[in-house]
C-alpha cells in the first residue's frame, strides 16, 4: 500500500495530472482506503511541493499545475467518499476569506464535510463579509466556515464575525475556522466557536458546534 500512496504524492508533487488519476484508480482498484488515498497520497505530495517552494527549489507555476493535478485526483475520489448518509446535518456556508486564493484545503474540508452528511455552500475565495452575510442569511446556516492559508488575511475572519453581528446574524450560527497558521489560541481571540486543523477533524468539529 505504502509504494501505491507514494507513487501518487509523486504524481501530485512533479504534476502529472495523467499519472494522479492513474495512480489513484489503482489504488481505488487494490482496495486502498480512499481516505488513505487522500491524507496519504494525495495530499503529502502537494506538501512536499509547498516544502520545496518554501526552500526556493520550486516555482509559483509549478505550484499551479501541482493543485490542478491534486484536483483531477480528488475528482476520482469524490464519488468513494460520499457517504450514504443523505440525512442533512446541518447546513455549513464556507469560504476562503477576503484577500487569500487558497482553496485546496477548503476543497477537501468542504468535500469531508459534504461526505459526512452536512449541505455546503461553497462561496469559493476571495470572499467579503458581505458575501459570507448575503449567504448566511439566504441559506440559513448553521455553521459559517472561514478558511486561510496566509498570516495576512486571518484578521479578516474578525471582520466577518463583526459583520454577521451588525446584520443580527451572530446568534444564529456557530463558526468554524481553519488553515495552516490558524490556530485554537486564536479562534478564542476571535471568539470563534470552532476550529480545526485538518479536513477529517471539519467533519468532528461541525458535529460538535451543531450540538451547541
Ligand atoms: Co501559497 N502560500 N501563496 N499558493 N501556498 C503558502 C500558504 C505559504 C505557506 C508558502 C510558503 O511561503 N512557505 C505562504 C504563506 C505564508 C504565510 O502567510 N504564512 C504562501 C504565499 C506567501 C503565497 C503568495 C503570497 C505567493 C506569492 O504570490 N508570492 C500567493 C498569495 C496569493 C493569494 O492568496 N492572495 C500564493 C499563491 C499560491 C498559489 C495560487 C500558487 C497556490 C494556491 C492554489 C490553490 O489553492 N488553488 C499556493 C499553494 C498551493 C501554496 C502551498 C504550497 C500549499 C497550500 C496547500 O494547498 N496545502 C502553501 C505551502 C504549504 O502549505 N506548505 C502555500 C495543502 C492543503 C491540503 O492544506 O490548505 O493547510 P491546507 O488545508 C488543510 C488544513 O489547513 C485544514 O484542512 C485542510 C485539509 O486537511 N483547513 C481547514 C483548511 N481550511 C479549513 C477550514 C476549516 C477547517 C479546517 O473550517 C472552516
Amino acid at each position: 500500500m505504502e509504494s501505491c500512496l507514494g507513487a501518487i504524492s509523486r504524481a501530485v508533487e512533479v504534476g502529472n495530472a495523467k499519472q494522479v488519476v492513474k495512480t489513484v484508480k489503482e489504488a481505488l482498484t487494490t482496495g486502498v482506503a480512499p481516505l488513505d488515498i487522500l491524507e496519504r497520497g494525495l495530499v503529502p505530495g502537494i506538501q512536499a511541493l509547498g516544502k520545496l517552494f518554501k526552500d526556493g527549489q520550486a516555482y509559483l507555476p509549478e505550484i499551479f499545475i501541482s493543485c490542478r493535478a491534486m484536483d483531477r485526483g480528488i475528482e476520482e475520489l469524490k464519488p468513494y467518499l460520499a457517504g450514504t448518509n443523505i440525512h442533512n446535518k446541518g447546513t455549513v456556508v464556507l469560504g476562503t476569506v477576503e484577500g487569500d486564493l487558497h482553496d485546496i484545503g477548503k476543497k477537501l474540508v468542504r468535500l469531508m464535510l459534504e461526505s459526512n452528511g452536512f449541505r455546503v455552500e461553497d462561496l469559493g475565495v476571495d470572499v467579503s463579509a458581505d458575501s459570507f452575510v448575503s449567504a448566511a442569511h439566504e441559506h440559513s446556516a448553521n455553521i459559517v466556515g472561514m478558511s486561510t492559508l496566509l498570516t495576512i488575511t486571518m484578521p479578516y475572519m474578525s471582520k466577518v464575525i463583526n459583520a454577521l453581528e451588525q446584520a443580527g446574524l451572530r446568534h444564529k450560527v456557530k463558526i468554524m475556522i481553519g488553515g495552516a497558521p490558524v490556530t485554537r489560541e486564536f479562534a478564542d481571540e476571535i471568539a470563534a466557536e470552532g476550529f480545526a486543523e485538518d479536513c477529517v477533524s471539519a467533519v468532528d468539529e461541525a458535529t460538535r458546534l451543531m450540538k451547541l
